[in-house]
């Protein structure tokens, strides 16, 4: 087992990095910028370096890492999500200079993040995808004629996209042209090349990932899967596990094909199949994320089994102890990201001083968070500050246990997603499942909330205002 471990990465991943290495006895060095030098997770790390220059560069420099990883004498390196998280040319850096990557090998991150490979891949193995160009287009005329047998609405990709990077719909021959001008020239800037491919439009689909975990022996389970259908421009919002909308007969299909693209993409350690469902329940691979995920607490709530303590074991060489039959999936549970943002300001980021934080707590709460009062969130980075997880037998408990945390929930100083989150809570599509990946973007009522939505609120807040008018 490793003796000490660096985490490439910052703020509430790197801290729920850093419990797990605890857990397991191991040494943990973290890396911070300026910014984060007052942040909690740098203060729990048992070694810590101050990496830059400025808020960024710390943090996506790979040869500094490894260089710094080798001087402290570290034998591995766990990269959390975002930053380097799937970026090949760090894994094989770490392989180089012998490191080992809490992650799998740098081929299947390479080969994953090339779209057009992954479902060629997925395709040869027999995982179902979505219909689509052979391979990436050849011409535009190519493209057009697809599109003429396939039927309007087509969606645009980049190769190199995912995670709603370099998408496009098109909803006749003039929008796809143009589209595929745009994706081409956009994935030139972005990704370094202008690949792009062609998909017919999964009309209101439900986004539903299932969890894979694989050790370096052959073997793979899955964990079942997540519903993050609640997303605000392809940023995920809220996510659920299990989904409400599978049952048993689907989920025990498309965790094969999970476990299919798995061996597709010779993958080893945690990783996430993404999959679209569509209205008549036909489901299609996605994506694979190469990955631990923000909303990966929510199968460990369900399953009592942490994912990121797997990792490392299964990167120490580990065998996986858990069989397929043994994963047990108890209740429901559900994760509201906490951001600080103003929704009402069309979701702005909204950085400063923490003047109030109180976390909610009881049977079933869970907060994996990275504030504290009078901690200063930095403007540089994500917004999301918490993540709010609750666990409930029933789906109706899990909304009322979220709903009721989110009340709890205290933070003053900076505005915050919590009340937008909260009237999400109380809305009777949501509550009965009725929702979709279009849910929140035919919802704009949802940002009609009273920003105090509790009495004492509204107290604190005018007799600060009143003590401020008097000079105190
Ligand atoms: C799609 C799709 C419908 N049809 N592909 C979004 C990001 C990446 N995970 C792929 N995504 C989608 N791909 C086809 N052929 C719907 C999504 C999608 C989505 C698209 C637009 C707006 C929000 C979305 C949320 C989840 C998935």
């Amino acid at each position: 087992m490793f003796k000490k471990v660096l985490i490439a990465n910052r703020g509430e991943i790197a801290t729920r990095v850093i419990r797990a290495c605890k857990e397991l006895g191991i040494a943990t060095v973290a890396i911070y910028s300026e910014p984060d030098a007052t942040s909690l997770y740098v203060k729990k790390a048992d070694e810590s370096y101050l990496v830059g220059p400025g808020p960024i560069e710390g943090y996506l420099n790979i040869h500094r890492l490894v260089d710094l990883a080798n001087k402290v004498g570290v034998d591995a390196v766990h990269p959390g999500y975002g930053f380097l998280a799937e970026n090949s040319g760090f894994a094989e850096l770490c392989e180089k200079k012998d490191i080992t990557f809490i992650g799998p090998t740098s081929k299947t991150i390479k080969d994953m993040g090339d779209k057009v490979r992954a479902r060629d891949l997925m395709k040869k193995s027999g995982v179902p995808i979505v219909p689509g160009t052979e391979g990436k287009i050849k011409s535009i005329d190519d493209a057009v004629k697809f599109a003429g047998k396939a039927g309007y609405p087509v969606m645009v990709k980049a190769s190199g996209g995912g995670g709603g990077r370099g998408l496009r719909i098109a909803r006749d021959e003039k929008e796809l042209v143009k589209g595929i001008e745009t994706a081409q020239s956009e994935a030139k800037a972005s990704f370094g090349y202008s690949d792009v491919f062609i998909e017919k439009y999964v009309e209101k689909p439900h986004h539903i990932e299932f969890q894979i975990l694989a050790d370096k022996y052959g073997n793979i389970i899955h964990l079942g899967e997540r519903d993050c259908s609640i997303q605000r421009r392809h940023q995920k919002i809220i996510e659920i596990a299990p989904s409400i909308l599978l049952d048993n007969d689907m989920r025990q299909k498309m965790g094969e094909a999970a476990i299919k693209a798995a061996k597709a993409a010779n993958y080893t350690n945690a990783g996430t199949v993404e999959f679209l469902v569509d209205k008549d329940k036909n489901f299609y691979f996605l994506e694979m994320n190469t990955r631990i995920q923000v909303e990966h607490t929510i199968t460990e709530e369900i399953t009592g089994i942490d994912l990121v303590k797997k990792q490392i074991e299964i990167a120490a060489g580990k065998k996986l102890d858990i069989k397929q039959e043994d994963v047990q999936s108890r209740g429901f549970a559900m994760q509201c990201r906490i951001c600080a943002e103003d929704p009402k300001k069309n979701f702005a980021p909204n950085s400063g001083r923490v003047t109030a934080y109180y976390s909610p707590g009881g049977i079933g709460v869970r907060i994996d968070g990275a504030i504290y009062k009078d901690y200063v969130i930095p403007s540089f980075y994500d917004s999301m500050v918490a993540k709010l997880v609750v666990r409930g037998m029933t789906w109706d408990e899990t909304v009322n246990r979220m709903h009721r945390s989110l009340d709890e929930f205290v933070i003053r100083g900076v505005k915050t997603t919590i009340p937008f989150l909260r009237k999400i809570m109380h809305d009777n599509d949501f509550k009965t499942g009725n929702f979709d990946t279009g849910y929140l973007e035919r919802k704009p009522e949802l940002l009609n909330y009273d920003e105090f939505g509790d009495p004492i609120d509204k107290v604190a807040a005018i007799s600060a205002a009143i003590a401020a008018y008097h000079g105190f």
